[in-house]
């Protein structure tokens, strides 16, 4: 069976299940929200449903309930590759099974196809002015694709609310394919003179992703790439790029304008955009101190940080509570291919360093590092020097997830996003009752 049957066998079985929960249960109670919660961003107060992924306070992630370790050895690999390919990944988020290696082939041979960036989209990426932050350019040439949804269209002609998920899922094919040939697009106009790479026939979505940004030749880059896009694709549905697609889908906006409006919230240094910060403020950490730092040094430049009223970028969790599982695989990534690298070695220390800081400061509930610590370092050594791109990486990977998800919103017809507000007034009123 093709991806798009398997995914369509699981389409009525899971709308009659919702059914069924709602229409059994739909008065019981799964949360209460304190005032603190309303004032706090919302957290642990649970209101949304995502498919595709669960996280644990101190598990971490587990896609479609598989864990890292898990996924690193169930999902298939490139001939003589160790990591795992996105395309594999992006199969089990959409239809929770686990992959074949002819399922994933179909995915590669598929967003092949659909590939190619438009004439228009390149004049457009080309007018942009190449010290725009990559970001904007990525948002700006995501929702440039709009013009060619096949649901905004087929939603134009009158289609079916029952048939929804099928364009949404053309669309988010189309979407997915072109990304990485957009990112290397970005990365070559802003950082190499617009020496744009040809996409390689022979390679898989991630592979060609590192074949076109061309920072190197090594292919433990290709299998860093590849294991990159699958560890950052998904963090359940709460989260700013997350919350946003879904939001914004939520109004039937298509994949375009929804995943464009989640990247602008990746983009933002509390979230997507935190990969970059790590490392500028890592680089300026080696720059005064000369070389690799002493401990009592990291202290120091740690307690400056937060003295000057910044945040230790790449530390603490809105959900997690103990260190990161993608800061680990990537750490392992790192031990294996890059042990002797000095600015890995300075973001080890800082792992010894940093939580004792944030658990004797007191304010951070968690002290441990996100998969935003790591990240960077890892990508510099291989030559990307470029920091501000980092979060399109993340954007790519994002937008696996996300999409997936809002597939399966279609499905399932979830209704628009309309939480209520209420003012201070009435809080006030409320809890003096
Ligand atoms: N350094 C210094 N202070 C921190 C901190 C850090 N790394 N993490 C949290 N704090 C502070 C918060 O700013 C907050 O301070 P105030 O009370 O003065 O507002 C206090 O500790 C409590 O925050 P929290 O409940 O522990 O954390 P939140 O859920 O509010 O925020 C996060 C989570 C990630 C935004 C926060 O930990 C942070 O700013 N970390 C640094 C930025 C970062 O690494 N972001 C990437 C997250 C992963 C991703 O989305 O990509």
């Amino acid at each position: 069976m093709s991806l798009k049957e398997t995914f369509q066998s699981k389409i009525d079985p899971m709308r009659n299940k919702v059914r069924s929960i709602v229409k059994e249960y739909g008065d019981q109670k799964i949360s209460d929200v304190t005032v603190t919660q309303a004032y706090g961003g919302m957290r642990g107060v649970k209101c949304i449903v995502t498919e595709t992924s669960a996280l644990d306070p101190f598990e971490g992630i587990r896609f479609r309930g598989y864990n890292i370790p898990q996924l690193k050895e169930k999902l298939p690999k490139a001939p003589g590759g160790e990591e795992p390919l996105p395309e594999g990944l992006f199969y089990l988020l959409l239809t929770g099974d686990l992959p074949t290696e002819d399922n994933v082939k179909e995915i590669t041979e598929e967003w092949k196809k659909r590939g190619e960036l438009p004439d228009y989209l390149v004049k457009i990426l080309d007018a942009i002015p190449a010290d725009t932050h990559p970001m904007t350019q990525f948002s700006a040439a995501i929702v440039s694709l709009q013009k060619d949804s096949v649901f905004s269209q087929q939603y134009r002609e009158g289609i079916s609310k029952m048939e929804y998920w099928d364009p949404m899922y053309e669309d988010v094919m189309n979407l997915l394919a072109k990304l990485p040939r957009i990112a290397a697009y970005i990365y070559r106009k802003s950082y190499r003179n617009g020496d744009h790479i040809a996409a390689d026939p022979e390679l898989d979505w991630g592979g060609n992703m590192a074949h076109m940004l061309g920072v190197t030749d090594d292919p433990a880059f290709t299998e860093l790439m590849r294991l990159y896009l699958v560890l950052h694709s998904d963090h359940e549905g709460g989260n700013v790029s997350a919350h946003t697609t879904h939001l914004v889908g939520s109004a039937l906006s298509d994949a375009y304008y929804s995943l464009a409006a989640g990247m602008n919230g990746l983009a933002g240094p509390l979230h997507g955009l935190a990969n970059q910060e790590v490392l500028r403020w890592v680089m300026h950490l080696m720059d005064e101190l000369g070389g690799v730092p002493t401990k009592e040094q990291l202290t120091k430049y740690c307690w400056d940080t937060l003295n000057s009223g910044q945040v230790i970028p790449g530390y603490g969790h809105a959900v997690l509570r103990q260190t990161d599982p993608r800061y680990m695989a990537q750490r392992d990534f790192s031990l294996k291919h890059l042990p002797d690298d000095e600015i890995f070695k300075a973001v080890s220390a800082l792992y010894e360093v940093v939580p004792p800081i944030l658990e004797e400061q007191g304010k951070a509930k968690n002290p441990w590092p996100n998969v935003d610590a790591h990240s960077g370092v890892i990508l510099l050594h291989y030559g990307m020097k470029e920091y501000d791109f980092y979060t399109v990486c993340f954007g790519v990977s994002r937008a696996l997830g996300v999409l997936s998800s809002l597939i399966w919103d279609r499905v399932l017809g979830l209704a628009i996003e309309r939480p209520k507000t209420v003012t201070t007034d009435w809080v006030e009123e409320q809890v003096k009752k």
